[in-house]
């Protein structure tokens, strides 16, 4: 895909499943937690599931070759791949798009502009397209490998009001994304109250990840406000094309 087209691509996408009250669903695969010929399977049943899109990234990543293994999953898959990045190396020309994730809930200037700096003219120089995102980090029961890596503070889970007023400053400075994320393996997801609260003041669409483990909890979701849903530690621990069909099933609320 080329530039601004994977932007175009999630809001018809986001329309296309709204007429049935659903939402998108985009599955996360974390490169590192299983073989590349593991993660080219996984990423194939969620193509044949039905996925919107892939999302590619984690926290940190110690796998070495990205580019290579984007190559191989294109080889095998259509829908659009897209970086998630837990830093400014996790960077590859070949994936259709990268989040441009600000992580506004926190207060480490490194990771609300340093990093896009230091990624922005390897961005450009990849001709990949960046969506910028305002990535919001939710309090979710323990201590998340994101909380711990970005060395942030969640906002709390309680705080609603305080989550409403991130995401409208994220929609103010003109993101074109708003990420609540509870962080990978997370033990409580984010509250669908907090959801439905940020829907009713909030235009952007609004992904919704970290800890959902069930479809009839990615079903919530979408039913407080959410247009995207991520899911990724339950596909990974699965790895089973039948839970990834039900989870996309009940995001795009067709079962
Ligand atoms: C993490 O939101 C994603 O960044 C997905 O979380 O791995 O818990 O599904 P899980």
């Amino acid at each position: 895909m080329t530039l601004v087209k994977c932007h175009s691509y999630l809001l018809e996408r986001i329309k296309h499943h709204s007429a049935s009250r659903g939402g998108a669903f985009l599955p996360l695969i974390d490169p590192d937690k299983q073989d590349y010929a593991t993660t080219i399977r996984i990423a194939c049943h969620c193509q044949d599931a039905g996925a919107d899109a892939i999302l590619i990234g984690g926290s940190l990543l110690f796998s070495n070759d990205l580019d290579t293994l984007i190559q191989n999953i294109k080889e095998e898959v259509s829908i659009p791949l897209i970086l998630f990045p837990g830093s400014s190396m996790h960077l590859s020309p070949y994936a259709d798009a990268i989040f441009y994730l600000s992580l506004i809930s926190g207060r480490n200037a490194n990771l609300l502009i340093g990093e896009h700096v230091i990624s922005a003219p390897i961005i450009h120089k990849y001709q990949l397209e960046a969506i910028p995102t305002g990535y919001m980090l939710i309090e979710s029961g323990r201590v998340t490998s994101v909380e711990f890596v970005s060395n942030t503070r969640p906002i709390p889970r309680n705080k609603t009001s305080i989550a409403v007023a991130h995401a409208l400053a994220a929609e103010y400075l003109g993101m074109k994304l708003i990420y609540l994320e509870g962080g990978s393996g997370a033990l409580q997801s984010v509250p669908v109250e907090m959801i439905r609260a940020i829907r009713e003041v909030v235009q952007t669409p609004l992904i919704v990840g970290g800890g959902i483990r069930t479809p009839e909890e990615a079903a919530a979701k979408v039913e407080a406000g959410a247009n995207i849903v991520v899911v990724g530690t339950a596909i990974e621990q699965q790895d089973d094309p039948t839970f990834v069909r039900t989870m996309a099933a009940a995001v795009h609320q067709s079962g």
